[in-house]
């Protein structure tokens, strides 16, 4: 058996067997620095799960300047999700003019590692989602919604077109309904031009342009709305009874508010297979401070990120995770308005010095403890 290392904060131990994963750490011994062991610990521990463990990630993470530290943290991971590269915004300057300078560079460094890549986003209202040029390109069209529907297109076609075959999973909506209600958003220009059909296109235009990508509606707060997760359910059935090529359901997991419910995170997610849907957690980060009246706040939010695991690995259709940020020094919600106030949050499994915080040892443990 590939030998799995846990890195105990600045320690790295050596684990041959699976029982130190049921019987403490038992079995294990102390290893080498965490320099020298390379794309091991939780990057095997997740192949041996057969589950994709994934990061979110911004192009200084795999820049030629990155040190070597930041670049075999990232080798833990096996999938990337670029954060902000593959955004509309990102990615298109002006109407028509792409860049993908970054987008390419994340795209083949998780290439290179033998990382999957999940495609993130193709439309998305919200923040700086949308290119700053197109509500001005909207307003010189006499066909509003028939211009709309011809960008999306090109977009689809250019960006999709670029990475087939390369990248596995394309969010191809995110964050269709309101914030915490559950109906559409109605400040989306999508849905305000084209109604909820705008989601029907985008899939049959993504599907035709790389028939082998998974295609994704990727949704927020869910976790702790009940009425929001079972309006997105409700959105995927008609989408699917139209007849569209959705493949699967991102809960983002964004724990802001509250800590994880494992048992309603796990119904969920059995809910989403039982329509024959894929699921993924998406963008996954559950902040320190909200663990700050336990005893000891990073095992707390040890638990809470092993229920998440667990949750999801109880669940065959369930196929991968993503975290939300590399380490505790690069999470947005030390900058988002409603966070911004808690900084530092500390979210992630890695802390601000790259070191393996106890999330990272209940995230291994749990994946070494079930056999998929
Ligand atoms: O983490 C991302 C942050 O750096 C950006 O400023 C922000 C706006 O583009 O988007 C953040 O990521 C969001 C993701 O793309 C969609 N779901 C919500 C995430 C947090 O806002």
């Amino acid at each position: 058996m590939l030998p799995l290392t846990l890195n105990k904060a600045r320690r790295v131990v050596v684990c041959t067997g699976m029982a130190f994963a049921l019987l403490g750490l038992a079995a294990c011994s102390d290893g080498p620095d965490a320099q020298s062991l390379g794309p091991v610990g939780l990057n095997g521990a997740a192949r041996q799960a057969g589950l994709q463990v994934g990061v979110a990630l911004n192009v200084s993470a795999v820049a030629e300047t990155a040190s070597e530290q930041r670049r075999s943290a990232v080798r833990e991971f096996t999938s990337v999700t670029a954060e902000n590269a593959m955004k509309w915004a990102s990615l298109a300057p002006a109407p028509g003019r792409y860049e993908f300078g970054p987008a390419d560079q994340l795209v083949n460094a998780a290439l290179a590692n033998g990382q999957r890549v999940r495609g993130h986003t193709l439309f998305w209202h919200r923040l700086n989602g949308l290119p700053g040029w197109l509500e001005a390109e909207l307003g010189q069209a006499s066909d509003r919604a028939g211009r709309l529907r011809e960008l999306m297109a090109n977009h689809i076609d250019t960006v999709v077109g670029r990475y087939a075959g390369q990248v596995a999973q394309w969010d191809v909506i995110n964050e269709p309904l309101s914030i915490v209600g559950a109906d559409l958003d109605t400040d989306n220009v999508f849905s305000q031009l084209l109604g909820e059909q705008y989601i029907d296109l985008a899939l049959l235009h993504a599907h035709a342009a790389d028939p082998s990508a998974e295609l994704y509606i990727n949704e927020t707060f869910t976790e702790f709305v009940p009425t929001k997760f079972d309006a997105l359910l409700a959105l995927a059935q008609r989408v699917l009874d139209r007849g569209a090529p959705l493949h699967g359901l991102g809960l983002q997991g964004h724990f802001f508010f509250q800590p994880p419910d494992a048992g309603l995170l796990q119904e969920q997610l059995q809910r989403i297979a039982a329509m024959g849907l894929k699921v993924e957690i998406t963008e996954l980060d559950i902040p320190l401070p909200l663990f700050n009246a336990e005893p000891d706040p990073l095992a707390a939010q040890a638990g809470a990120y092993a229920d998440v695991f667990n949750a999801c690995l109880a669940v065959p259709l369930c196929s991968g995770i993503t975290v939300w940020g590399l380490d505790d020094a690069n999470t947005w919600l030390d900058s988002f308005e409603l966070t911004q106030a808690s900084a530092p949050n500390r979210p992630l499994l890695f802390d601000d010095q790259l070191r393996a915080k106890p999330a990272y040892d209940s995230v291994v443990a749990a994946l070494l403890g079930v056999m998929r």
